[in-house]
Formats: structure tokens, sequence, C-alpha cells
């Protein structure tokens, strides 16, 4: 018996083991959630098919945020598979390599499309097509950010603008569905080790300096951000909308 027996989610953003959507994806079906996941491209399917099966994941369908067909196809996979969701996960984010180092000064309009795109449009793109699915099931959709869309993060540029407009869009997406029995929040997660943290410059350099200054003293896990999505998900929540909720072992709380 868990807190989500019966229920049904959409989890995009996992790429391997050790993506955040996937420890997501664990935690909702520990819970009791049945799962579909989705693949960015086919150089990830194998992965995400060989996870899939190892949490005996029915629907496993591909889903290219940028390509409308793609969502749009998705949409209707879902529908014949699931027929009715009860949660989304949105775990997803891109900006090119070389709009993360240097100065945001010298942003391109390209670059500065791409990320917006890929991280924060794919939000409301998917939520719009999905909530027929979610209507009148006390639904919830969940995002992932950084603080990097507060305060300045070197690199993190482009990233922290996009993470800025995605904190707005679960405003404003909360206040939409909200008459819909629909929640919108996003996590605000501390540094983890993941594909999107590789090869970034002072990346353990930071892990080092959250874990002496975070007044847990210590890094948070992926599992910690599942444990945070399972709760969001679930009518434990049921008062919270519109919210960045931190996993961040209180980092956000110092001033120096
Ligand atoms: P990850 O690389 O495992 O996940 C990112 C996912 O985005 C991948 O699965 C990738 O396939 C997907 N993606 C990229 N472009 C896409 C596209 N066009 N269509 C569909 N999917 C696409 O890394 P992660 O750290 O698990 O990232 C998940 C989320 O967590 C992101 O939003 C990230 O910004 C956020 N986050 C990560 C950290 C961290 O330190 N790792 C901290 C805070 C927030
Ligand atoms: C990313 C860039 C710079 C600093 C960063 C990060 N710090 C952290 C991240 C300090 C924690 C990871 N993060 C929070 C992200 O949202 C990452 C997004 C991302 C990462 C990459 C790397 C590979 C690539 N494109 C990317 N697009 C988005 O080509």
């Amino acid at each position: 018996m868990g807190f989500l027996d019966g229920r049904k989610g959409l989890i995009l953003g996992v790429a391997n083991k050790r993506s955040v959507a996937w420890a997501c994806a664990k935690a909702l079906q520990r819970e009791g959630m049945e799962i579909a996941l989705t693949y960015a491209n086919e150089r990830l399917e194998g992965n995400v098919r060989e996870l899939g099966a190892e949490l005996g994941v029915q629907t496993i369908l591909p889903c290219d945020v940028t390509k409308e067909s793609d969502i749009d196809g998705l949409v209707e996979g879902l529908g014949k598979r699931f027929g009715q969701l009860d949660c989304f996960v949105h775990a997803v984010a891109f900006a090119k390599r070389e709009e993360l180092t240097g100065t945001y000064l010298d942003v391109s309009k390209e670059g500065y499309h791409l990320a917006q795109e890929v991280s924060v449009y794919s939000l409301p793109a998917v939520s719009r097509r999905i909530v027929p699915l979610m209507e009148g099931r006390d639904g919830s959709i969940l995002t992932l950010s950084y603080i990097g869309a507060e305060r300045v993060i070197p690199n993190y540029n482009v990233m922290g603008v996009a993470k800025a407009a995605l904190e707005a869009s679960v405003r404003y997406l909360a206040h939409d569905l909200g008459p819909r029995g629909i929640r919108v929040n996003a996590i605000s997660s501390g540094p983890i080790r993941t594909l999107s943290a590789a090869g970034i410059d002072g990346f353990a350099a930071i892990l080092d300096h959250i874990a002496q200054r975070a007044p847990l003293r210590r890094n948070i896990t992926a599992e910690e951000v599942g444990d945070v999505c399972a709760f969001l998900a679930s009518p434990l929540s049921r008062g919270i909308t519109g919210s960045t909720i931190y996993v961040d072992a209180g980092y956000n709380i110092m001033g120096l």
C-alpha cells in the first residue's frame, strides 16, 4: 500500500540512472503510481527501455519537446494506454554547452531561444495537451528548477534566465489550472551529479562549498528530490500550488 496507489503519471527527462527524473520515477512507483516514461531521442531509447523494464514500466514513448508532432503523439499514446492521468513530472532542460560558460552578456539569440524552448516552453506546451486527461482528478504538475533562477551562479547564464521564466510559468499555470483542480509546483534542487552536470566547470568545488555551508552540512541526493516529488504528486500536498519548494539541504537561506 502506497499513498499513490491507483494513480497514473507521466515523467519526461529520464536519460540514465543518474537522472533526477529516474529518482522521481522510482519514488512515484514505490508509492503505487503507474508510470509512463519518454525518451528524447533514439540514442537514449535503449537506456530508458532498460531502466523502464526494471520498474515494469509498460508505456515508453518518444518525445523530443522541440517537435510538436512528438508531443501530440505522446498525448495520443497516453490517452490510449492510460485513459486518464494524475501527474506530470517535467525534468527537462537544455542549453548549448557554449552558452554555459563565459558571460551572459554574450548570449546568442539562437542560444537564448533554444534554452527557453526546451527548458521552459515545453512545460505549458505539454501541460496544455494533457490537461484533458487530468480533468476532475486532482492532478499535480511538477518541474525541476535551480537557485540560479534567483541568484547569480557563475556559468549558469542562459539557464538561470530560463529557470526564472520556468518558476514564473509555474505561478501562471497554477493560476490557470487551479480552478480545474490541478496543482503546479517546482522543486528547486541542490546540485546533483547527473549528465546535465557533467563537464560543468568547477562543479566539484560547488559541491564542496554546499557541504561546508548548507545548514545540513551536506549535499542532497536525487532520491531526496524523488521523495518530495512523490509528496507533491500526492494529496498530502493538496494545499500547495504555484510554489517552488527547495530540496537543497537549506542552502537557499544563507546570506554568506
Ligand atoms: P539529465 O541530463 O539526466 O536530465 C535532463 C533531461 O532533459 C535528459 O533526460 C534529456 O534527454 C532531456 N532533454 C534535453 N533536451 C530535450 C528535448 N529536446 N526533448 C526532451 N527531453 C530533452 O539531468 P538532470 O540533472 O536529471 O536534469 C533534470 C532537471 O533537473 C533539469 O530541469 C535540470 O535543470 C534540473 N536540475 C538539475 C540539477 C543538477 O544539479 N543536476 C539541479 C537543479 C535542477
Ligand atoms: C549547469 C551549468 C552551469 C553551472 C551549473 C549547472 N551548476 C549546476 C548545473 C552549478 C548545478 C546543473 N543544472 C542545475 C542544470 O540545470 C543543467 C542544465 C544543462 C546542462 C547542460 C550540459 C550539457 C549541454 N547542455 C546543457 N544544458 C542544460 O550540452
